[in-house]
């Protein structure tokens, strides 16, 4: 059995005072620093979006976290975060970005969001990342981070649907808990057979 800890978007425009801030995003930092040491691979995934992207309010001259119809689907419309090669997009700078195998950026496509780090939001565009732990034989997956309700849910049930086996250690997750979305995240987690720690 070959276990990775997958690390969502723990980056700075998602920790307190960045652009899209997650209250105590910066509190799991620590302990996800401590956890890397008991996984076969660290697999950080870092949220990238060009300026202008589909996803921001201000794209649309709407009001962040209003709702938008895009051809694949409804899409929630946030501050401007995690611009290319900003500081906000850049990992929290305590976090042991050294000990990791794999950075997975996904976000970077401007019509389509993704929170998933398989799928984009349209659900069938890969981002690779069933393919590298595939060849790598990695079955077990931890899921930490950012934001639980968004990209830790999206990305623990596709990877339960594509298969592996999930756990979100949700100690080491922090949420945006939005419109009753913390609630509806962990139901279809545990719907999809993903594992809450
Ligand atoms: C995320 C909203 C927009 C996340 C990323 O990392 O959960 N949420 N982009
Ligand atoms: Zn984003």
């Amino acid at each position: 059995m070959t276990h990775a800890l997958l690390v969502i978007d723990v980056q700075n425009d998602f920790c307190p005072g960045g652009a899209l801030a997650v209250a105590g995003g910066d509190e799991i930092v620590a302990g996800i620093n401590t956890a890397m040491a008991d996984f076969d691979a660290v697999i950080l995934t870092q949220d990238w979006h060009p300026a202008g992207h589909s996803s921001f309010a201000s794209t649309h001259d709407a009001a962040p976290m209003s709702m938008i119809q895009m051809p694949y689907g409804p899409q929630v419309l946030w501050p401007d975060h995690c611009i290319q090669g900003t500081q906000g997009a850049a990992f929290h700078n305590q976090l042991h970005v050294d000990r990791a195998d794999l950075i997975i950026r996904k976000g970077y496509n401007p019509a389509i969001d993704s929170y998933s780090a398989f799928f984009e939001n349209d659900k069938t565009t890969p981002t690779g990342l069933e393919g590298y732990l595939r060849t790598r034989g990695i079955t077990t997956l931890t899921l930490v981070g950012l934001a639980t309700d968004f990209c830790v849910n999206y990305s623990a049930v596709d990877a339960a649907k594509l298969g592996f086996d999930v756990t979100v250690n949700m100690a080491l997750c922090r949420a945006i808990d939005f419109d009753g979305s913390l609630d509806a995240a962990k139901d279809g987690m545990a719907q999809a057979g993903v594992t809450l720690a």
